[in-house]
């Protein structure tokens, strides 16, 4: 070797070979990404070729949306028509999810019936989730479109348009069936998804928002999963997209979908164990929301989404209940990411109903509540019925007879077996509790206003009436808000944060003697002598006014 190191020595060769490894690396990092692009230009450039034709071109479409405030939409309309067609999306999946190497069945066994149901949505963002999603979904497997406009109101032409737009745009090139219906009158998200699904005849059916924008190679680590198991639903990881900004974010992969004893939807926090990684699809108790897909005819078995849920609300946590209990599992992907506008109010009015203490939306939301939790919940109703009393008064009127002709004939496992399998945070919280739901003393309720530090006794019937938590542990009687009920200086009761340690928790602690509330530090009982005041005062055990009731008692009282 030459004495001035000119020539390539070991160490410097070893250099030169990585550094050579690595340009090679990055080219075929560009080369992969530029053909996972070549299918979506391919079709913008077609489009473009269209809008030499009016009647095509979308900026002409996009013109015809009516004026409206900004609040119809609950997004930034200006900002989406600036948007346009389609744009490119940040790459939020993991760099280990490549399409390249998936194994997906043949196109004829594996495709897919897409079902979009909208009210009132403005033009530019439904043409940009259509369009996304024919970009960026293998032609060979996506076999029909299926959109349902929901009986909205302004912009009544838009389906006739939208017909028109797409016959010109996708007519000719794509195999892809194209359905559109409209319901004059307005049937909701439920019964309108329903109606897609069974006019649809693809192998699987994708249930879409109309607010989507799907991400490159969404389709195919969902349909890989779905190949391994027909009983399975999957969910792709929903990336959230701000309604203002309309900002594409990556959403977290370290989230499951499950819900309270309110049935209301809740992320989870999931713990990864040591064989696991971020990519990898997981279990979950519920959907990770509406945007979900399986095999048609498994969600036809399963009796669709209950047809008795009205409008909006509930009916993905129903699907998720039966399709647990009744043989099937769900999986959130996060390879397949599908960006998704949260907005922050809804979008549209809820028809009016009878309740006068709730609004619209809310007794719509109880009625289907009220539904899955007759129909799925057995004895744990109760548990529902203690934190939503209101969903008593609320009338059902049909009956259960089918449904449980198919739990019988499903074999479908009691709710007990959702506890103990498949939601365990669920099963917890109903055995951390020793008492829940309203503190009735005659016919008050203890009461904890968002604005004062002392609780007061208040009508039952309030819409918003304080559910109460007895933490079988501690003793501490805890709002949803964590505030808990504590006795302080002079026996003053007062609303403060609910304490970890023992010094707080002492003077938190409440013991329950038949229907008696003991404070446990000061041995007194929480009393309501004057009708409209709490106080601490001596026990006595025949005092109505030291009575108090909670909807919902776990363990028999001593
Ligand atoms: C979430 C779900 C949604 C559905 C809903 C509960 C996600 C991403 N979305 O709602 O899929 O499960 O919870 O029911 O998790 N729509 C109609 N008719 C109506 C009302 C709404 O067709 O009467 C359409 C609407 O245009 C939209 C879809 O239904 O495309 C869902 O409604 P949303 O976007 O207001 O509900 P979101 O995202 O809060
Ligand atoms: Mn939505």
């Amino acid at each position: 070797m030459h004495a001035g190191g000119k020539y390539c020595g070991p160490r410097h060769c070893s250099f030169y070979i990585i550094a050579f490894l690595i340009c090679q690396l990055f080219f075929l990092v560009i080369f992969i990404r530029n053909d996972d692009a070549s299918s979506a230009n391919e079709l913008l450039s077609f489009m473009n070729e269209s809008e030499e034709s009016d009647h095509l071109d979308w900026r002409v479409f996009i013109s015809h949306t009516p004026e409206t405030s900004e609040d119809f939409y609950q997004y930034n309309i200006h900002l989406s028509n600036a948007l346009g067609l389609i744009r490119k999306l940040p790459v939020t999946r993991h760099h280990s999810c490549t399409t390249r190497n998936s194994i997906l069945p043949a196109p004829l066994e594996a495709n897919v019936s897409v079902v979009i149901s909208f009210h009132n949505e403005a033009r530019s963002m439904l043409l940009r989730t259509i369009v996304s999603l024919l970009s960026r979904s293998p032609e060979d497997y996506l076999h029909e479109l299926i959109l349902v406009d929901d009986g909205s109101q302004r912009d009544v032409t838009l389906l006739d348009d939208l017909k028109r737009w797409m016959g010109g745009v996708f007519g000719s090139r794509y195999r892809l069936g194209l359905t559109f219906l409209r319901n004059q009158e307005r049937m909701g998200l439920i019964w309108s998804r329903n109606r897609g699904a069974s006019l649809a005849s693809g192998r699987y059916v994708l249930f879409l928002d109309s607010h989507c924008e799907v991400n490159e190679g969404w389709l195919e680590p969902l349909l890989e999963r779905l190949a391994l198991n027909t009983n399975l639903a999957v969910s792709p990881l929903l990336d959230p997209i701000d309604p203002t900004t309309l900002s594409y974010r990556k959403g977290n992969e370290l989230l499951k979908g499950g819900f309270d004893w309110s049935l209301h939807f809740h992320w989870l926090k999931r713990q990864l164990t040591n064989q696991e990684s971020l990519e990898m699809p997981y279990q979950s108790p519920a959907f990770a929301g509406g945007v979900l897909m399986m095999s048609r005819e498994w969600f036809l078995k399963l009796g669709s989404f209950n047809p008795y849920l009205k409008i909006w609300g509930g009916e993905s946590i129903e699907l998720a209940i039966k399709l647990w209990l009744c043989g099937g599992q769900i999986e959130i992907v996060p390879c397949s990411r599908i960006g998704h506008i949260f907005r922050r109010r809804h979008a549209f009015d809820f028809p009016p109903q009878s309740d006068r203490q709730l609004s619209p939306a809310q007794e719509t939301y109880l009625h289907n509540s009220k539904i899955i939790a007759e129909s799925w919940l057995d004895e744990y109703k109760n548990m529902f019925y203690a934190l939503r009393p209101a969903a008593r008064r609320i009338p059902l009127d049909h009956t259960y007879d089918e449904l449980q002709r198919m739990r019988k004939e499903r074999r479908c496992h009691p709710f007990e077996w959702y506890l103990r399998h498949v939601s365990p945070e669920l099963r917890m919280h109903f055995d951390e509790l020793s008492a829940t739901g309203t503190l009735r003393n005659e016919d008050r309720c203890v009461h904890a206003r968002q604005k004062d530090s002392q609780p007061i006794l208040a009508s039952c019937y309030l819409s918003d009436i304080t559910q109460w938590s007895m933490l079988r542990q501690s003793g501490q009687l805890s709002t949803h808000r964590e505030l808990c009920l504590a006795v302080g200086f002079g026996m003053r009761i007062a609303l403060e944060p609910c304490g970890r340690n023992e010094t707080v928790r002492r003077s938190q602690r409440w013991v329950r003697l038949g229907t008696h509330l003991l404070h446990a530090e000061s041995h007194l009982c929480l009393d309501n002598p004057l009708k409209d005041r709490l106080e601490m005062s001596t026990c006595r055990s025949h005092a109505v006014s030291q009575s108090f009731q909670f909807a919902l008692e776990m363990e028999g009282q001593t």
